[in-house]
């Protein structure tokens, strides 16, 4: 009997060209979890290739028959790997692919706040010529110390962008980089010391229960008043209300948030109301090119399975 795929990304993420790749060893449905027919499909598939919708026990037990969860992503908190090894399910993400795309929207976030961008392209279109208010002015980078929370494959991409610019690099992770160190001029030194002395912060960590909330409100007092926070990682790496306190009280200078403790971000959230943060709708991969990359990351991963081999990218706990 032919093995079935079910796929909850749309055509947008998923080409039809990639589809009818694995179209050519398995039946593929193509089905939202939001749709009525999503569990009644779920019961009969060997394969699953989803978004950010978790995969927890309760899903797993909807799907008795399912043997890879292939992540559209790098990050997979979204997905319970023990319970999946568990069950001898494999799971796969899509890493390398997309780091590029995330370390760009990073500078994109870091210079839309420096010479601040979107108040520019409002005074452009509205108070340039009436002069109801005065030319903003932003600050420059040079000179500035940019610190990295998180020195992997995404890290080192925005680091290496960098190099282009006069600031200086520090970081902190849990594993010493010292190829990135000397490759990029990046200096490793403590926590603490980061948040005190960094001009700008970028967080580069995987979500996990160790970096839950690893930026709350005694790190944010820690920053200096004019630093600027960066997270193009996962929202729950900072403590959301702790930060939007911080903008309000002006503990902080400012953020650029691409990522969210809920997403969608809820209507009439704090943050949106605040003037000294830009904040982008989870897009640090949605780029043409770079979400083709994924699909067929995904596509490999899954093919390799339906043909008996072991998936290319299995997520770190299942490799051996
Ligand atoms: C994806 C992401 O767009 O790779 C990740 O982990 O957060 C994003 O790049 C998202 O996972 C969509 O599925």
């Amino acid at each position: 009997m032919k093995r079935k795929v079910l796929l909850s990304l749309g055509k947008r993420n998923f080409p039809e060209d990639l589809v009818e790749v694995l179209r050519s060893s398995a039946e593929v449905i193509c089905i939202s979890p939001s749709d009525p027919g999503y569990n009644e499909v779920l019961k009969g598939v060997d394969a699953v290739v989803v978004g950010m919708e978790t995969i927890d026990e309760e899903y797993l037990s909807r799907a008795p028959k399912l043997k890879i969860v292939a992540r559209f992503g790098v990050g997979y908190d979204s997905v319970d790997v023990e319970a999946c090894s568990r069950r001898g399910i494999h799971v796969t993400h899509t890493p390398g692919v997309l780091s590029a795309a995330v370390a760009d929207l990073t500078w994109g976030l870091i210079l839309t706040l420096t010479r601040g961008l979107v108040d520019a392209d409002r005074f452009a279109r509205e108070d340039w010529v009436k002069r109801t208010s005065r030319l903003p002015f932003g600050s420059d980078l040079e000179r500035k110390t940019l610190g990295f929370i998180g020195l992997g494959r995404i890290g080192s991409e925005v680091a290496r962008r960098a190099q282009g610019f006069d600031v200086k690099l520090i970081y902190n992770d849990v594993v010493r980089r010292p190829d990135v160190e000397e490759d990029l001029s990046v200096e490793y030194v403590e926590f603490d010391e980061l948040l005190r002395e960094a001009d700008i912060i970028s967080l580069h960590v995987p979500l996990l229960p160790s970096t839950r909330h690893l930026i709350g409100r005694r790190e944010l007092k820690l920053m200096k008043p004019t630093a600027l926070l960066i997270n193009t990682s996962r929202g729950s790496v900072i403590d959301q209300e702790a930060l939007a306190e911080a903008l309000e009280e002006g503990w902080i200078g400012g953020a650029g948030l691409d990522v969210f403790e809920e997403e969608p971000l809820p209507l009439g959230d704090r943050l949106a109301g605040l003037p000294n943060v830009v904040l982008t709708p989870h897009i640090g991969s949605a780029t043409v090119e770079t979400r083709r990359k994924m699909a067929t990351v995904c596509a490999e991963n899954v093919k390799a399975f339906l043909e008996g081999k072991k998936p290319p990218n299995l997520v770190p706990e299942q490799r051996t």
